[in-house]
């Protein structure tokens, strides 16, 4: 009786497994389908992006970055088609899985040779090859050069001082740059730690306090490229944007020359006001106007500010308004921001931002 029995019961049991299997692998094949529907989804996200204007790495527009990308799309192929063998296998083996009551195994000699080819000689082959193609491009990367211009970049939270040695220049949030040229710039950070990045440009370079790091930045063609501080430096790390615009020679000799010049004493008696207001408030604790009495140098040069696009690395486009806001909202438009929001009388503040807007 009792043998019957426990033969019944293992009939049953087996039968119940075979059914599960069975739905098993229907809700298997539609988690796949959903699987690689997500999976297209996101590769048509990726090319979408890498062909729009947004300053994506994958769409380069100088040497540097052309390098990074290459290197980039050879690893996606190589992963791309590692992962079709891996999906393919995988399938082959969902398809012709082992029944529970199946007796028969293939010997373990070709299970051995399986796991040596695909466990370690593809692993081998693939990661050296992998491992050559990057360090030729680090290598060609560092690879030193004859610059054709220095330009000393200090990152501080939250925006970039831009220094142009050769010219006495001193600008923030804006570096300008002539294509076609090799530009070295010397990197350091005044407090902590931030990251350089100008996707279409050059990789990340980290920003150390007291450690000078030198890279070349090289355009192809005019235009402006959006960098970005990618090393979380604290509150504002999101809004210390810069840009790097590229011009011919010409209009960059001009921009330079220009930006050379100190204050031009103003015969707009609305300006002239507005720079006592700079100059008797707490603003000239901070900021240096060229060729005035305020020289600190703890916020941006502002000789030149209103000839910049952005104001705030980034944070709002230069306007009369915007300076207004600026000055008297400081603390709600870059919260945490190294600048007080400073409360000023109506006229007071509209001579200041005629003054800050005379600083082209
Ligand atoms: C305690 C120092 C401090 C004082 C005082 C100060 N600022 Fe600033 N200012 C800064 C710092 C730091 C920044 C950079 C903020 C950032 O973008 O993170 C800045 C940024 C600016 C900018 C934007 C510059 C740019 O290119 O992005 C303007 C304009 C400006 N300040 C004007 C003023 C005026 C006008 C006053 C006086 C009412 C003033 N500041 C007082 C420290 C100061
Ligand atoms: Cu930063």
């Amino acid at each position: 009786m009792l043998p019957g029995g426990v033969g019944e019961m293992g009939l049953a049991f087996r039968k119940r497994v075979r059914a599960r299997s069975v739905r098993g692998r229907v809700r298997c094949g539609r988690r796949l389908q959903r699987r690689l529907l997500w999976l297209l989804t996101s590769a048509t996200a990726l090319v979408a992006a890498a062909c729009s204007n947004s300053p994506s790495s994958l769409d380069p527009k100088g040497p540097s970055a052309s390098r990074i990308a290459d290197l980039w799309w050879i690893m996606a192929g190589i992963a791309g088609v590692i992962f079709l063998l891996v999906v393919a296998l995988l399938t082959y083996a969902l398809l012709h899985r082992r029944q529970p009551d199946e007796t028969h195994f293939p010997g373990p000699a070709s299970g051995h040779v399986f796991i040596l080819a695909g466990g370690v000689v593809l692993p081998v082959v693939v990661l050296s090859v992998l491992m050559t193609l990057t360090i030729k491009s680090l290598k060609d990367e560092t690879a030193s050069h004859p610059a054709d211009l220095a330009v000393q970049v200090i990152a501080h939270d939250w925006w970039w001082e831009v220094r142009y040695p050769q010219s006495g220049v001193v600008t923030a949030n804006e570096i300008h740059v002539p294509a076609g040229r090799r530009v070295q710039i010397s990197g350091d950070a005044a407090d902590v730690i931030h990251s350089f990045w100008v996707p279409q440009l050059i990789g990340k370079y980290d920003l150390i306090p007291g450690q000078t790091h030198t890279f070349t930045v090289e355009a192809d063609r005019p235009g402006v490229y959006r960098g970005q501080c990618a090393e979380y430096c604290g509150l504002q790390h999101a809004n210390m944007a810069f840009v790097i615009v590229a011009e011919s020679d010409a209009d960059f000799a001009a921009w330079l020359s220009r930006q050379a010049q100190p204050l031009v004493a103003s015969a707009d008696p609305a300006v002239q006001r507005g720079l006592q207001v700079f100059l008797g408030s707490s603003c000239a604790a901070c900021h240096t106007v060229r060729g005035t009495a305020a020289t600190a140098t703890s916020g941006p040069d502002l000789t030149h500010v209103a000839s910049r696009s952005r104001i705030g690395a980034g944070t709002l486009e230069t306007t009369p308004g915007n300076f207004a806001r600026w000055v008297t909202e400081t603390q709600s438009v870059k919260p945490g921001v190294n600048m007080p929001s400073t409360d000023l009388d109506p006229t007071a503040l509209d001579a200041l931002v005629a003054f800050l807007v005379s600083l082209k």
